[in-house]
């Protein structure tokens, strides 16, 4: 006991909770006094500002660079796919057009209109595209180092905004050069590149710059899963779960990764669960309300690009059928989630251990989940249908893998 305390304590003050600590002082006197009526409209607060999160990210640089390229790959989406940003080798962006998130809405890409041309000059163009609504910039670039890049960076910075610098089409520069040399080093030519990329921007006088050389085409590639890392690490704590939900998944490590933001809010969600409605389901308390449980794990499958319309894109992309996919990793989870999917989640249900990182986040509540009751019932239902969401999504992500 006197391991698992102090092992509680230093996971306190490790990892950062969507709580403040004044907060957390008023979870716990209100539990004291009204026990988990008193907390649920705290938790249920707490979420919704979790839900209405907004983050705004800018993605400028020269025309034809591959801004809206890029944004199509960050969502996820093919330039065919529904709700897909325009995409040509003709300048196709003049207004700054915003780009939700397929999943969650109040993630939007700003795709803005390439620089230098002769409608935009860099010097109005930050103050016309609004610059301070947005929460970090990505400049992309393509081919030469550009007077203009030099200059966005150069502004971005004395404006006060953070921005990363984004070297496209790298698949296609070691294309041809690949055709071009003899003997071809990919490793070698990518180090010059990000070589006269930092010089340039160190002459327009940012030292030490971060560059990303990627290509959206082959967006699990080069270093685009660093660029992802690297825009989610500098996020503020519920900035950064919401950024992470709304990754593709690319990587083991990003599937991982949303798996810890969605068990983060497993706990609050089952106190919400917990304590409403009332349904006939073998196993589950009848104070548990089945609709928003349904509702939390249909929502869950989304964030892991489990739904429908997201396999439907994955299918597209690799030539197979939704039908294959769902046939080389299947789960009840991925069909419709009915009572009966509920029951099922009950029959095999997770290990102790998940109830531990539960006291973990909310010592307070820890009474609430003793044995039987329906707060540990609802927890561990969404723990389960999300572990098995995880497997799904790295299974996937193999077959995907596999079929290129
Ligand atoms: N090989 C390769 N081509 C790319 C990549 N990204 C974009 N392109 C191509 O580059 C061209 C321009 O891409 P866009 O995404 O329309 O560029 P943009 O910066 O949005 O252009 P404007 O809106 O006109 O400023 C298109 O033909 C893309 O297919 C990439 O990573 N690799
Ligand atoms: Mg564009």
């Amino acid at each position: 006991m006197g391991n698992y305390s102090s092992r509680q304590q230093a996971a306190q003050s490790e990892t950062p909770t969507y709580f403040t600590q004044e907060e957390l002082s008023k979870l716990k006197s209100e539990f004291k006094t009204g026990g988990v009526e008193n907390v649920q409209p705290l938790l249920q607060k707490k979420l919704k500002e979790l839900d209405k999160t907004e983050l705004n990210i800018a993605v400028t640089g020269d025309t034809g660079t591959g801004k809206s390229t890029f944004i199509n790959a960050m969502r996820g989406l093919c330039s065919e796919d529904e709700g897909a940003a325009a995409v040509g080798i003709t300048e196709t962006t003049m207004e700054p057009t915003g780009y939700p998130h397929p999943n969650l809405p109040n993630v939007r890409y700003w795709d803005l209109p390439g620089t230098g041309t002769p409608q935009f000059t860099t010097d109005s163009y930050l103050k016309k595209m609004k610059f301070e609504k947005y929460d970090f910039f990505i400049i992309v670039s393509a081919g030469r180092f550009t007077e203009n890049d030099a200059k966005l960076a150069m502004e971005i910075k004395r404006l006060g905004k953070k921005f990363y610098f984004v070297r496209s089409k790298i698949d296609a520069d070691l294309n041809s050069m690949r055709q071009q040399r003899k003997e071809f080093d990919a490793d070698a030519e990518m180090r010059k590149i990000r070589r006269y990329c930092v010089s340039g921007l160190g002459k327009a006088g940012i030292p030490d710059p971060t560059v990303f050389l990627i290509s959206s085409f082959d967006n699990d590639m080069y270093e685009f899963p660093r660029l992802m890392k690297a825009l989610a690490d500098d996020l503020p704590k519920i900035k950064q779960s919401v950024f992470v939900l709304a990754l593709p998944n690319l990587s083991v490590e990003i599937i991982q990764k949303k798996g810890e933001v969605l068990k983060e809010r497993i706990w609050m969600l089952a106190i919400l669960v917990g304590g409403v409605g009332a349904i006939p389901v073998p196993g589950l308390s009848a104070a548990c309300n089945i609709g928003i449980l349904i509702g939390v794990i249909i929502y869950f499958r989304e964030c892991m690009c489990l739904d429908h319309v997201a396999l439907g894109r994955l299918a597209n992309r690799k030539g197979k059928s939704v039908e294959a996919l769902k046939a080389a990793a299947p789960s009840p989870l991925l069909g419709e989630i009915t009572a009966d999917v509920i029951v099922w989640l009950c029959t095999a249900l997770v290990a102790v251990s998940a109830v531990a990182s539960v006291l973990y986040f909310a010592p307070l509540v820890g009474s609430l989940f003793g044995a039987g009751s329906s707060f540990l019932m609802a927890f561990l239902i969404l723990s389960n249908a999300l572990n098995l969401l995880i497997e799904c999504a790295i299974e996937l992500l193999a077959v995907a893998k596999g079929a290129e």
